[in-house]
Order: structure tokens, then C-alpha cells, then sequence
């Protein structure tokens, strides 16, 4: 008998029906009977063997490794910190549930880059600290007002889209109990240096866990900077219900060569995810090409007039 012979499961008519309607493939049902005859009670044990109930909902069961870790040598347990077990389930959806699409940009930001380290307070002379992403964070800004499908957030059980007025920007801040994801509001309402502020304050909050549970919703949109860390690009995971969300990378110094010259120029690694359901890839696009110009460009015209 050939092997695939083997492999046909004795079940009646009756048994496969009831399997099928199950969504349970009737050859990997282990049969109890002689034979292997598989009965609508091994049915019933395989479904039940294939999933969970948490709290009144029918869960799959999750993958169990063969092997546990301390069979390959010493291990220690630890807790899954707090914040990382709020925010776990949430990036699991983000990253089942949506389409993502990351595109990838370089800016060249040698002029902003100027301006910014040349800022000082004229009333006391002293130089005002604001670091890339008060710079980043009001292009966004720029870019989400001519693009509002990138303000949006949307419901796909009632086939509709909400279009937000407001434009409050989540900002991805490492902490010591895990990332956070707090809100700067009304930020179209804010000067670069008011921008700068609320960034150090929002973060110092989240650091100190002193900030309040609601400031982590109601978000236009994100920005992730690893800019202070290293690192150019990456596929930054959308944070839902919002649909699209800004990486940003380390910038870096490259030699180009201009009208026969060759010059140093500091460019900006960014990727752009998106959710494909709502923004098509010539959208994201041409919000990268955006912000491209308001960080890139526009500044240099600015300086130069
Ligand atoms: N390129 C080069 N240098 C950059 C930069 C960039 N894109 N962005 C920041 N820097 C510089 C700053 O200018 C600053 O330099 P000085 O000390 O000389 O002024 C230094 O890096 C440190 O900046 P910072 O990280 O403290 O401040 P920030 O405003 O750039 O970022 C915050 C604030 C809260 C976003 C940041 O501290 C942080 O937590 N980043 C991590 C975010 C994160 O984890 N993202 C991943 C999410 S997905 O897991």
C-alpha cells in the first residue's frame, strides 16, 4: 500500500460532513476506532485541541516550541514588563490587521541643519536647544494638511472614514518600562521652540510615568525618531487607529559633487509606513516628497533670500 494510501482517514459520510462544517480537515482528525476510524467525537476533540476560550471567546491556540529553551542550557525567567504587555496586543493587530507599505526617503537637510544650531534667544543671547524632530514634527504637520488621508483613521464594520480637524502627533518615546506613544496637541498652533519644549516635557512625563493614560489616544499621526540613537531606515509599525506613521533615522554627512565641486551635504534617512486600504502607494509617495521639500528645498530658498 502506497503511503498516501495510508493517509486516507476511515470516517462515514456523516463524520466528514460534520468535520467540514467545522472548518477541520478530516486527515489530521486521530482516529479512536479500529482501524483509525475517526468519529464525530474525535472531531469534536481535535477543534477543542485547536483552540481556546479567554474570557468567552473562542481563541486558536498558540504555537508550543518542541523543545523548552532550558533543554539547550541556562535560562532565567523574567515578567513581560507592564507597558510592553499593554502594548503588545496592540502591535499585534497593527501588524495582522493592516496593509502596511514603508517607503523610504532621503532629505537633505545640510540648511535646516544650519539654521537649527544657529538659533539663539535674542533677549539673552543664549543658544536655544531644539534637536531635528521639532523640525520634523511641524513638516509633518505641513504634509498631513495637504494630505488629510493620512489624518484619518478608519472603520471599516461600517464602511466609513473620520477625517480629523485637529492634528495632535504621537511621538514614540523609549523609556525605561517600554515605548510610549504620547500626543503633542494642536501642534499647527506651536512655534518650532514650543514644539521643542512640549517634546522634552511630554517625554520627561512618560519617563517619570507621570502621564495621564488618555494622552496616548486621539493621535493624527506618528513619528518614530531613532535619530538620537543611530540607525537609517526601518519599517515602523502604524499605531491603530491612526494609518500612517513616520520613521526617522540618523542623519549623516555625504559627499557630493555640485557644479564640479565636491561638498559635504547632511542627509535625513526617512520611512514612511502606511495603511494600503486607504493610502495608495503615489499618496505616500508624494507625501514624502513633502516633507522632502519643507525640511529640504524650502529651507534653503528661505535661507538664501
Ligand atoms: N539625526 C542626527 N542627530 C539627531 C537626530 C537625527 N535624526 N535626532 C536627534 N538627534 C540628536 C539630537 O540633536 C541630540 O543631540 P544633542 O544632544 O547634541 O542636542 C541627540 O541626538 C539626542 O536627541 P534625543 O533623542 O534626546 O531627542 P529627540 O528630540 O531627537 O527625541 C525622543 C526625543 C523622546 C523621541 C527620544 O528621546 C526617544 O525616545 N527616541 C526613541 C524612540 C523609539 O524608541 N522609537 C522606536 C519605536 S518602535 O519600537
Amino acid at each position: 500500500m502506497s503511503s498516501k494510501k495510508n493517509d486516507i482517514k476511515l470516517a462515514s459520510p456523516k463524520v466528514r460532513k460534520f468535520a467540514r462544517e467545522l472548518g477541520a480537515n478530516i486527515s489530521d482528525v486521530k482516529g479512536s476506532q479500529r482501524l483509525g476510524r475517526v468519529t464525530e467525537r474525535d472531531v469534536k476533540q481535535f477543534i477543542k485541541s485547536q483552540v481556546s476560550v479567554d474570557q468567552g471567546k473562542v481563541v486558536p491556540k498558540k504555537y508550543k516550541d518542541e523543545y523548552s529553551h532550558e533543554e539547550f542550557g541556562e535560562i532565567e525567567l523574567k515578567n513581560l514588563p507592564r507597558v510592553k504587555k499593554l502594548s503588545g496586543p496592540q502591535l499585534v493587530r497593527s501588524w495582522t490587521e493592516i496593509p502596511h507599505v514603508t517607503q523610504h526617503d532621503e532629505i537633505d537637510i545640510t540648511e535646516m541643519e544650519q539654521f537649527r544650531t544657529s538659533l539663539f534667544d535674542h533677549y539673552t543671547g543664549e543658544k536655544i536647544s531644539v534637536t531635528p524632530l521639532a523640525f520634523i514634527t511641524r513638516a509633518v504637520v505641513n504634509a498631513l494638511k495637504d494630505f488629510p488621508n493620512f489624518n484619518c483613521s478608519i472603520d471599516p464594520e461600517n464602511s466609513k472614514v473620520i477625517y480629523k480637524k485637529y492634528f495632535h502627533v504621537g511621538f514614540a518615546v523609549d523609556t525605561p518600562h517600554g515605548l510610549m506613544v504620547p500626543k503633542l496637541r494642536d501642534v499647527d498652533q506651536m512655534n518650532i521652540k514650543e514644539i521643542g519644549d512640549e517634546l522634552k516635557k511630554v517625554s520627561k512625563q512618560c519617563r517619570e510615568l507621570k502621564i495621564d493614560k488618555k494622552e496616548f489616544f486621539g493621535g493624527s499621526m506618528t513619528i518614530s525618531s531613532l535619530g538620537g540613537i543611530g540607525g537609517t531606515f526601518f519599517t515602523p509599525i502604524i499605531n491603530p487607529p491612526e494609518v500612517a506613521i513616520l520613521g526617522v533615522g540618523k542623519s549623516f554627512d555625504r559627499l557630493v559633487k555640485i557644479k564640479g565641486q565636491i561638498i559635504s551635504r547632511k542627509i535625513l534617512p526617512i520611512s514612511l509606513s502606511y495603511d494600503h486600504r486607504i493610502i495608495d502607494g503615489a499618496e505616500g509617495a508624494r507625501f514624502c516628497v513633502h516633507l522632502n521639500k519643507s525640511l529640504g528645498k524650502d529651507f534653503a530658498f528661505k535661507l538664501a533670500v
